[in-house]
């Protein structure tokens, strides 16, 4: 299907902004972009695009979509692709709901101890986060994941599916922020990974793609991390 004129509003240090980075990028739609300077308060016309004023917002033709996961599964749904089966193909409703199963369980389970280890004030307190976070990673994710003898992505895919779409973003954080210039999760927690072997290997291939990390720039978005987490805490 063709596409209509698409603009993203957006933040390229916002996980879920890059959402709809790695959806827009996947269906081969080209788009314009519009940066929301997210230290400043928002002006009246993008309280009009969004009224929550969160990125991402998309504009497709006359139509504003707002929620990352919603503008995600829409450009899975107007473009049909290799993200999602139809869900009136054989085995395309089992497939979407094996999907958000798999997207409920990261974000449910393993991303509150992703959270945890970039809010701690203490290395102990992100050693235990990271530590947590392998833990869960280990308890419920990992038997979801294809072995070695399938694709790289969910259900055995070669290509990347909505699953990778969501959550891509976020596994550019588990796999990056370690580094000493950005120090948001313990120096250890590659080498605990190991012991998830599935998850590192999916994690991996789904960093590596052009689509999930064209915009990504780690050290930018920890330091833009690190400054909301400092804000917040002076507001408490
Ligand atoms: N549930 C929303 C969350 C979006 C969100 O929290 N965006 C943040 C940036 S990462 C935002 O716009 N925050 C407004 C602000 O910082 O003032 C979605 O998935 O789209």
């Amino acid at each position: 299907m063709s596409a209509p004129k698409i603009t993203l509003y957006t933040n390229h240090r916002c996980p879920w902004a890059h959402r709809a980075h790695i959806a827009l990028k996947e269906s081969g739609l080209d788009y314009e972009e519009v940066i929301i300077d997210l230290t400043k308060p928002r002006e009246p016309w993008y309280l009009e695009v969004n009224p929550r004023g969160l990125v991402p917002s998309l504009r497709y033709g006359e139509d504003i979509i707002t929620e990352s996961a919603i503008v995600a599964q829409f450009l899975a749904d107007a473009h049909p692709s290799h993200l999602l089966p139809a869900s009136n193909s054989k085995d395309g409703a089992l497939q979407r709901a094996r999907i958000a199963f798999f997207v409920d369980t990261f974000f449910s389970k393993v991303q509150p101890h992703s959270m945890a280890s970039q809010r701690a004030s203490t290395d102990a307190e992100r050693k235990a986060a990271s530590e947590a976070l392998v833990q869960a990673i280990q308890d419920d994710l990992e038997t979801l994941l294809p072995d070695e003898l399938q694709g790289p992505f969910f259900g055995g895919s070669d290509r990347l599916t909505l699953a990778e779409v969501l959550t891509g973003s976020f596994l550019l954080r588990i796999l990056s922020w370690h580094t000493p210039d950005t120090g948001l999760f313990s120096a250890d927690l590659p080498e605990r990974l190991q012991t998830v072997p599935r998850f590192l290997r999916w994690a991996k291939a789904t960093v590596e793609q052009e689509s999930v990390n064209y915009i990504w720039d780690s050290k930018a978005s920890a330091d833009a991390m690190k400054a909301k987490l400092a804000k917040l805490a002076q507001q408490k």
